[in-house]
């Protein structure tokens, strides 16, 4: 088959448009990657040639020989479509966790995304916690990136405050959403503080710069990143009109919420507010 043919490849440049739609990937801002399928990479093995191992940036053994494809580093989202062979890469990792070396595209060079330590620390993460996750997702969400200069930088309270703004969040991120204060981007701090979240958490915002999503595939991965920026969107409307609010979700009515949709949801989220 085709590289371009592939399914798994088709999936990954839609959800790469569909986040260029949203307005999330000014410039080359954002980054996407995808766990191959052993059965994908097989299906595509004939396009594939071994460029030279270059290091990670960091250790992760548990992903050993695996394959990622993943968007390239200074590439835009809005060039994905219509040049993906210049724009993503699918990479494999050597047996140790601490190489890869690109085995198609980017065919006029480049490296895979700067925030490949990041990627790559949250697939091992959540490969260890469950085998399905294979999707992880940066993206530049206006709403979420505009609260992180208005609400404290904790857990708890972009948690709570984006599940009040629309009653299907808690459903859709029940564990909730994790902070990471504002840091230098694309090294293995950064990697080390948003995968310690992902530990937690499905969502990790960067303070004053972005989010990270993590799912099992690209519709679950894009549609928690959506849920999670359109529940900020409206926060930031409601914000915009008063600062308070007449009336809201209370930790009551989330616990029924809990028991009809059958969720868990943390107590530490629905505290009392004064
Ligand atoms: O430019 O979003 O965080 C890509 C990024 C870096
Ligand atoms: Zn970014």
């Amino acid at each position: 088959m085709k590289f371009l043919d592939a399914e798994f490849v088709q999936g990954f440049i839609r959800m790469a448009t569909d986040g260029w739609d949203q307005g999330w990937h000014e410039r080359n801002g954002g980054n996407l990657s995808y766990r191959v399928k052993a059965e994908e990479v097989e299906s595509v093995k004939e396009n594939l040639t071994a460029g030279a191992w270059q290091p990670i940036g960091t250790s992760v053994p548990q992903l050993a020989c695996e394959y990622f494809l993943v968007t390239g580093s200074g590439k835009f989202f809005r060039n994905v479509s219509i040049k993906p062979e210049d724009s993503i890469c699918m990479i494999e990792l050597d047996e140790t966790g601490e190489q890869y070396r690109i085995v198609w595209g980017l065919v006029n060079g480049g490296r895979p995304t700067s925030e490949l330590p990041s990627h790559l620390m949250n697939h091992e993460v959540k490969k260890l916690k469950d085998e399905k996750y294979r999707v992880i997702y940066h993206a530049h969400t206006t709403n979420i990136i505009a609260l992180t200069f208005v609400l404290p930088l904790e857990d708890k309270v972009f948690t709570r405050e984006l599940w009040e703004m629309a009653t299907e969040c808690p459903v859709v991120f029940p564990d909730g959403i994790g902070v990471v204060p504002w840091m230098v981007p694309g090294g293995r701090d950064i990697a080390v503080a948003t995968s310690k979240l992902m530990e937690k958490y499905d969502l990790a915002i960067w303070a004053h710069h972005g989010m990270f999503a993590a799912g099992e595939d690209f519709d679950l991965t894009f549609g928690l990143m959506h849920t999670a920026e359109k529940s900020a969107e409206i926060l930031v409307k409601m914000l915009s009109m008063r600062p308070d609010k007449l009336q809201t979700i209370t930790p009551t009515d989330f616990r029924d919420l809990a028991k009809d949709f059958k969720v868990n949801l943390p107590e530490e989220f629905l505290y009392e507010k004064n």
